[in-house]
């Protein structure tokens, strides 16, 4: 099976792998466990001045793309992969990226993600190729990169292989829709805190049980949105796997992003 592929189309195509290059999904690119392309929109202007925007027909601030340079950036990467891969618009008007939108992403062949800078892009190329239009968050970015940055390192991070197994499992009873409980380590006593007794205790059952009121509190009272879908039903409600413990675990000598 070919690797998972994503190509993104920008104007900015040295912003990629930027960040990726780090920590798993850049140890994860090398080992060539997902492939990343960059096409620059631009090497596909067509005149002299290489131009890729032009003013908004009806007046207005602001440039917008021109539906014939994208269109021809679009089949350039259309042609460079498996065809059968979404193509992904990244605007503040699309919608909402979530957890289950990266699931099914990162379980097809890939992505083709097209970042807009100027006031946006020509509405025909949008419609004529079917686009799915996505927003990372109801905050204003200055382009559509650090979405398609956020939303690769999302799915990547989901790939076979990528994770490892004990991630992979906390994963899948977290995706229950709880927010996680508070996390403590070694010093038991730091300017004069104390880690919560029943951590200490060695009774795994009664850390478990802590665990998940824990979760459930500070989900209820940060994420009243995501208490209500899942007191509606909208998830798994077994308890999760919480490996208790007395001890911390033991530390070893490699980094964070080599484990
Ligand atoms: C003038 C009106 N603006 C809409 C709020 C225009 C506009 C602002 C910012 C158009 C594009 C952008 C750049 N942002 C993105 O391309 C973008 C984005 C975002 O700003 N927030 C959350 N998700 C995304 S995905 C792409």
């Amino acid at each position: 099976m070919t690797a998972w592929h994503a190509s993104v189309l920008t104007l900015f195509p040295e912003m990629f792998p930027g960040p990726l290059g780090f920590s798993l999904a850049g140890r994860a690119l090398r080992e060539g466990r997902w492939r990343l392309e960059a096409i620059d929109i631009r090497a596909f202007a067509t005149d002299r001045h290489r131009s890729v925007d032009d003013a908004p027909f009806g007046g207005g601030a602001g440039m917008v793309l021109r539906p014939d340079v994208v269109d021809a950036a679009v089949a350039a990467a259309l042609a460079g992969g498996d065809p059968a891969r979404p193509l992904i618009y990244l605007t503040p008007r699309g919608a909402l990226l979530d957890q289950a939108m990266v699931r099914e992403l990162a379980a097809g062949p890939g992505c083709i993600l097209l970042c807009g800078r100027y006031e946006g892009v020509d509405q025909r190329v949008i419609e004529a190729r079917g686009m799915r239009e996505v927003s990372i968050g109801d905050y204003v970015l200055s382009g559509g990169e650090p979405a398609a940055l956020a939303l690769l390192d999302a799915c990547v991070r989901l790939l076979p292989g990528v994770m490892g197994e004990a991630a992979s499992a906390e994963e899948e009873s977290h995706a229950a829709g709880l927010l996680e409980y508070p996390h403590y380590t070694r010093p038991a006593e730091w300017q004069g805190r104390r880690v919560p007794e029943v951590l200490l205790s060695g009774h795994h059952a009664e850390v478990a049980r802590w665990r998940r009121a824990e979760a459930e509190r500070i989900t209820r009272e940060r994420r009243p949105d995501l208490w209500a879908k899942r007191a509606a039903g909208g998830g798994a409600t077994a308890a999760p796997d919480c490996h208790g413990r007395a001890e911390p675990p033991k530390r070893d000598a490699r980094k964070d992003h080599e484990r």
